[in-house]
């Protein structure tokens, strides 16, 4: 029988600890799988967050450092100046990156590193037990928001392609999901196409991806995928939020 499918060598034989219907595997897959299309997994350096990705450096068969929550843009950062022919990456929840390390990201962002940061925006802190996280939608129940979030209260989610995208460093922002296998696809063509943005030196580049907690929004992973649909997409709508290279083009 021939094969048709195989696991990608970038990622390695041990099983992973994601809860069913977590969208951290999928997105792992991907960029584990780009990275072998790309012929770069050897020479690429993740910096992995704090949050339920922590272990991603174990399922990641190429080099990758641990960063303090947030820090991740700060370490890739001094990670690509001291090797600029590597492709780095960051890796980061939304506990992560908009809360704690708003500050780390705004700033690489801004700086322009040529680093490519994959950002989970689940609306939730996963690893802690499900606090509100800076994009928790409005009326979307967290351990730290009983009845909702209520934005008079806790303030408004925070959009963070399109705030970054306000900047001038960044090359390439666009948002996707992975709820549909056609979703799945544009994510990985989005993944493909920040690395290779990051390997012609052209600037910062991210792409989010509205992804799932069912464990900490409290459903199965079926409705988590529905969730997504439904709720997050048109709070976070999916799209291309910057692209120099289609500006260049105009
Ligand atoms: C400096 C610091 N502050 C707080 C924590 C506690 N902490 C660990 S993971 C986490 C949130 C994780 O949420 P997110 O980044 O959204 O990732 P997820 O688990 O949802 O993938 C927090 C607050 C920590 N480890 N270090
Ligand atoms: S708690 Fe949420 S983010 Fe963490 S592994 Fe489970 S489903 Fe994924």
């Amino acid at each position: 029988m021939s094969i048709i499918f195989k696991k990608t060598r970038a990622l390695t034989d041990l099983k992973m600890h994601y809860c069913p219907g977590c969208a951290h595997g999928i997105v792992h897959r991907l960029v584990a799988e780009v990275l072998e299309e790309m012929d770069e997994d050897k020479n690429t350096i993740i910096a992995v967050p704090v949050g339920c990705a922590v272990f991603a450096n174990k399922y990641f068969n190429f080099d990758s450092i641990q960063s303090a929550h947030g820090r991740a843009p700060a370490t890739a950062t001094g990670i690509k100046r001291v090797h600029p022919d590597k492709l780095v990456m960051t890796y980061q929840g939304d506990g992560d990156l908009a809360s704690i390390g708003t500050a780390e990201i705004v700033h690489a962002a801004a700086r322009g590193e040529k680093i490519t940061t994959i950002f989970i925006n689940n609306g939730i802190y996963g690893m802690t037990g499900g606090q509100m996280a800076p994009t928790t939608l409005p009326g979307m129940k967290a351990t730290t928001a009983k009845a909702g979030r209520d934005p008079q209260i806790n303030g408004n989610p925070i959009r963070m392609s399109e705030m970054l995208s306000t900047l001038d460093g960044p090359a390439y922002i666009e948002r996707v999901s992975v709820s549909t296998p056609a979703q799945v696809t544009k994510a990985k063509m989005a993944i493909r196409k920040a690395l290779e943005m990051q390997k012609a030196g052209l600037g910062f580049t991210m792409v989010e991806v509205v992804s799932s907690c069912p464990t900490n929004w409290g459903v199965t992973p079926v409705k988590a995928m529905e969730f997504i649909r439904e709720k997050m997409i048109p709070y976070y709508p999916l799209g291309v939020y910057k692209d120099v290279t289609a500006e260049e083009g105009k």
